[in-house]
Parts: structure tokens; C-alpha cells; sequence
């Protein structure tokens, strides 16, 4: 998945771009900061239309007026269907946005957020700090810097009740977290009843990638669906996150009460919203998926 390469074109002066299979997906804007972590390049913008943004490796991540098409729509389908939301995982996701979302549920009791670049951390929370907003300061989160796909390999058998993978695209530090031995690691430190969540790609610009982590997530659970949404600076704008789990797609009927508590303070979010976008399967997405897999 390369994002960048000797053809990309030049920066035009006052755009920041993504540059994707010959699309650029820019904001107006400016860089106000930049660093090679030991990870990838972390670059923070100023843009006119969405605020301050992040970019990881020259890929949109987040920014403060879009975040919630992204943040909402990975927590709550799994939040509200998971039987018992105590102990929650988050990979990734170091902007804070996740968290934020998860630790509005008053039933989190304890949200572990391992994130492999502390840098991102570091820059979220200064130049970004709406969008952890209060979990960063919430007794409940438990904050490592360190890298997700060995504490996954790490945890106890059914330690968590949802897991939720907040990575960037399969390249670089996230290229392990779309495969056959860290689904089974994620589905073994599950709770029965428990949900998994992961942001999936996008049905247009990354097809491929998109299918195969649907069909290979059915395989290691069991139970998975993509819902179907947007995020208008990523490319394409069309999104997509699979949630999992081993017994039965509870993850598509969120527990009234629990939706209840958290639809009124969300943007993007409600169990009509959620019950749209696991329905807007695109056609030809549902027939592939049905198609039997290649061996893999
Ligand atoms: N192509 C972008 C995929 C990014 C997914 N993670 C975004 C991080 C937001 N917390």
C-alpha cells in the first residue's frame, strides 16, 4: 500500500495532500509541526475548513472538526453490544479520540490504550487536546506507550470484553495488525460475549484490504460485519470498520440503555445511523463476501 512514491506530484503551495493511487485528498492548510518518530513521519496541519489535523507517513489520521465521523462509529456499535463493557482494549489510537468515545460509557471500568508511537500521544495532547478531551485526565485510562501487537500476544486468556484496533493502514508499524495470528490473539483475549472492533479501509480506495480483513475476521470469529460510513478527508471519504465477535453478531443491536446514555452527545451516531450503515453493503462488496474464499 504505497502512499507515496518517486511520481508523487509536488506539494502545491498552502494544500496539505494525501497522495493515493494518483487521487490527492488535500486540505488548505498548513504544517505548524513535523518529526520522524523512531516509528514514521508525524506531521500536524493547521487546515481552514476541519482545524488541526494529524498525518502519519503523509495519511490523514484526524482532525478536530471531522474526528467524530471516525471515532463514533468504531466505539459505539461495539460498546453497546458487548454483554459487559468492564475492561476495555484499545490498540492504537493514540490521538485520544477512541478513548474519549469508549470512557463516556459509565460502564468502562477500565480502559487499557496502547499506543506504539509516543510521539502521537505527545503531539495529540498538545496541539490536538479536544480530541482525547476528558480521557486523558479519566482515572479509568490505563496509557502505555508501547506496541499493541505484543500486548495482545501478551494477555491473559477472556481479558477483555472489547477490543478495539485504532491503527493506521497496513504499512509500517500497523502492517501487523490486519493478520490471521493477531485476529486469533484478539479473539482469544475476548470474554465470551465480548466484541471486537477494528477500522477496515475503504470499500473504493483500499477494495482489497477491505475484503480481505472482512473475510478473514468471519473466519476467526465466526460473526463479522462491516458497517459502512464516512470520513471525508481519508480516501475516497467512504469508510468502513468490522466488528466481530464469536457468539453471534451482537454487535448489531445495541442495548437500549446503554445507547440511550451516549446518542445524545454524539455527532454522527445513533442505532438508526448504525443499523443504516451495516445495511449499505454496496452489491458487489455482498456478492464477493459471499464468494468462498481463496485459501489463505
Ligand atoms: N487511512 C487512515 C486510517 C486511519 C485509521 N486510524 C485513524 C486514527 C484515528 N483515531
Amino acid at each position: 500500500m504505497a502512499h507515496s512514491s518517486a511520481a508523487e506530484p509536488a506539494a502545491t503551495p498552502g494544500w496539505v495532500d494525501e497522495v493515493f493511487d494518483g487521487v490527492r485528498y488535500g486540505l488548505a492548510g498548513q504544517v505548524i509541526a513535523e518529526q520522524h518518530s523512531p516509528f514514521q513521519r508525524v506531521t500536524i496541519i493547521d487546515s481552514q475548513r476541519y482545524g488541526k489535523g494529524l498525518l502519519l507517513d503523509g495519511c490523514w489520521m484526524t482532525a478536530e472538526r471531522q474526528e467524530r465521523h471516525y471515532h463514533e462509529a468504531i466505539v459505539h456499535p461495539a460498546l453497546c453490544g458487548a454483554e459487559s463493557i468492564e475492561r476495555v482494549l484499545v490498540i492504537g489510537g493514540g490521538d485520544g479520540g477512541t478513548a474519549r468515545e469508549c470512557l463516556r460509557h459509565a460502564g468502562v471500568g477500565q480502559l487499557d490504550l496502547v499506543e506504539i508511537d509516543g510521539l502521537v500521544v505527545e503531539w495529540s495532547q498538545r496541539y490536538l487536546p479536544a480530541i482525547g478531551g476528558a480521557a486523558w485526565a479519566d482515572p479509568r485510562l490505563r496509557l502505555t506507550v508501547g506496541d499493541g501487537i505484543a500486548w495482545v500476544r501478551d494477555a491473559a486468556d477472556a481479558s477483555y470484553d472489547v477490543v478495539i484496533v485504532d491503527g493506521s493502514d497496513p504499512a509500517g508499524p500497523a502492517e501487523g495488525l490486519f493478520n490471521r495470528a493477531f485476529f486469533e490473539h484478539c479473539r482469544r483475549i475476548l470474554k465470551p460475549g465480548g466484541v471486537f472492533a477494528t477500522q477496515s479501509e475503504s470499500p473504493e480506495a483500499f477494495r482489497q484490504v477491505h475484503l480481505d480483513t472482512v473475510r478473514l475476521l468471519r473466519q476467526v470469529f465466526g460473526h463479522a460485519d462491516p458497517l459502512y460510513g464516512w470520513v471525508p478527508m481519508y480516501p475516497s471519504g467512504w469508510w468502513s470498520w468490522t466488528f466481530a465477535a464469536t457468539d453471534g453478531p451482537r454487535y448489531l443491536r445495541p442495548q437500549a440503555e446503554r445507547a440511550a446514555a451516549v446518542a445524545a452527545g454524539c455527532q454522527i451516531w445513533s442505532p438508526r445511523w448504525q443499523r443504516g450503515g451495516f445495511e449499505a453493503v454496496p452489491a458487489a462488496i455482498e456478492r464477493e463476501l459471499q464468494a468462498p474464499a481463496a485459501a489463505s
